[in-house]
């Protein structure tokens, strides 16, 4: 195992992890989901005025050839790309956070050398208490690519999710993030430069590792063995309003613990008029 992190609650080490505590970082308040009924889906719905446009492409997962364009391949171990078993709903997001860090760790090496997902190895047999797997560790990570937004604006992110509760992070950068598979997890690129056969420069991981974001903030879903509607009606996001200097985001979709199944799809951003509310 390549990190080992206490295990539960993991929640606040792996965020550590993954969104740690630089001076430059701002994290905005970390509210309850809104929008977490089907009742108030079917509110948002409703509301939402026609001059909403998702900026988020392939926000549905419809399109794509063996993953679904705009956002970070596949793996076919981890990740999944799949047809709901209700037609109308398409194709959607499956994450499995239920497999060993090793095999992932691996196949993923094996996918940033351009495997394809139809090519992953079967998942190996996890065991109690399941603190080596990545809903243990690393959870599992899915980015969308970014997105450039606008100076001052607000913006209303909405997901659909079935399965345990998983968070949704919005991240925001300055310049445009590198999308490479894996580029921002820390722990995985480290194994990658351990594992390399090539001498790995002193400090080169440093530099690697750093992570380019700036602003942060985060929807939570709570479970449901249903598919339901979740927004951040509440408060929506204000990337600029601390970081004036984010021009993109990105949606990064992140469950973890449990180890279990989760589904996504019609993940939208869209940008929030508070004039609309009184419509
Ligand atoms: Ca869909």
């Amino acid at each position: 195992m390549h990190r080992r992190l206490c295990p539960l609650p993991l929640c606040w080490l792996l965020l550590c992890q993954l969104v740690p505590c630089a001076a430059q970082q701002r994290e905005e308040p970390v509210l309850a989901p809104a929008g977490d009924t089907l009742s108030a889906s079917a509110a948002v719905s409703q509301q939402a005025p026609d001059r909403a446009v998702n900026l988020l492409p392939n926000g549905n997962f419809e399109e794509g050839e063996d993953s679904p364009s705009h956002w970070q391949q596949v793996d076919g171990l981890t990740t999944f790309w799949v047809r709901d078993e209700d037609p109308a709903r398409g194709k959607v997001l499956k994450l499995d956070t239920d497999v060993l860090q090793s095999q992932a760790y691996a196949w993923w090496k094996e996918i940033l050398a351009g495997a394809k997902p139809a090519d992953a190895p079967l998942k190996l047999p996890t065991q109690e208490p399941k603190y080596d797997t990545l809903a243990g560790l690393d959870g599992v990570w899915y980015y969308s690519d970014y997105i450039p937004i606008e100076p001052g604006k607000l913006y209303w992110l909405t997901i659909d999710a079935k399965g345990p509760p998983l968070k949704v992070w919005l991240l925001g950068y300055p310049e445009k993030p590198d999308n490479t598979f894996g580029a921002d997890q820390g722990a995985w690129r480290e194994y990658l430069e351990a594992s390399s056969e090539r001498p790995a420069r002193p400090q080169r991981g440093h530099e690697i590792f750093i992570h380019k974001y700036i602003w942060k903030g985060r929807l939570d879903t709570s479970g449901s063995q249903e598919w339901r509607t979740f927004s951040r009606r509440a408060k929506p996001f204000a990337p600029t309003k601390h970081t004036p200097k984010v021009r993109f985001v990105r949606v990064l979709i992140y469950p973890y613990w449990p180890p279990a199944t989760y589904y996504v799809d019609n993940v939208t951003l869209t940008e929030y008029h508070p004039a609309d509310e009184n419509h």
